[in-house]
């Protein structure tokens, strides 16, 4: 799918309330009220925030809407968002059964029916969400160009620069001084990255739909909360397989989006 320039980042709304930042939930809403209680989270003095991939996979899509939509919660998007918005758009559409189990249609269909509000949620996140020094955005950022100049397709699915398997994590590179709460990674698990002394960057995608942990941060406190998944909901993706170049990654019935 062809991807639109940057938007520019966005302002949290949080009104003077710390900001609670909350790895990728991929639909799994037990974890995400376990998580908000267990935390102490207080609508009244703290500010959810998600770092995208917000809903598909795991096993109730809907009910995580209506967590975040009682919190109060804001989201960037993850590239499991947009994939969702493109599916209900039309615009990724695969003919049924050609490929097995297709979670976006199925999350789609499920968002549709009991809970539409989530569409609106989805349709006004921005890529970045910004408070003071720190940025929230899904996957990361070209540290040799800075956030500006990084392609909206790296914003949502960047992990190794460019330069093969063994090239550096972006936040390898990245020297602040923002502090950079990102997910989408979670075979790196949880990420600090400090740089003289300082957090710049922070990975919170601890693998709650493959079985793993779901992890918040508060980022005035600086402090960490997760609780454990009930159970793994989703396999996590093979490695690449080795092959010529070009070749697909994916296996069949895999998601389009690693
Ligand atoms: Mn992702």
């Amino acid at each position: 799918m062809p991807l639109s320039p940057s938007s520019p980042p966005v302002p949290a709304a949080a009104g003077g309330r710390d900001l609670f930042v909350v790895g990728d939930v991929h639909g799994c809403a037990d974890e995400l009220a376990a998580l908000l209680d267990r935390a102490g989270f207080d609508p009244a003095r703290h500010h959810l925030v998600l770092v995208g991939d917000v809903f598909a996979k795991g096993p109730d899509p809907a009910g995580v809407f209506r967590t975040v939509r009682t919190a109060g919660g804001e989201m960037v998007l993850g590239n499991h968002d947009v994939a969702l918005l493109a599916r209900r758009e039309g615009l990724a559409h695969r003919p049924a059964g050609d490929r097995g189990w297709d979670p976006h249609g199925w999350c789609a269909r499920v968002l549709t029916e009991e809970a539409p509000g989530a569409w609106g949620l989805l349709e006004s996140a921005p890529l970045v969400l910004t408070s003071g020094a720190t940025w929230v955005l899904h996957a990361g950022l070209d540290p040799a160009v800075g956030l500006a100049a990084t392609s909206r397709e790296d914003v949502l699915t960047v992990r190794r620069l460019a330069g093969g398997p063994g090239a550096p994590f972006w936040w390898e590179r990245w020297e602040g001084p923002e502090t950079v709460v990102f997910g989408h990674d979670a075979k790196r698990g949880l990420v600090r990255r400090v740089h003289r002394g300082r957090t710049v960057a922070l990975g919170l995608d601890t693998g709650c739909v493959y079985g793993g942990r779901l992890t918040g941060w508060f980022a005035g406190e600086d402090r960490l909360t997760s609780v454990a998944a009930r159970r793994a909901y989703s396999p996590l993706a093979r490695p690449v397989p080795p092959g010529p170049p070009g070749r697909s990654s994916g296996s069949p019935g895999s998601p389009p989006v690693p």
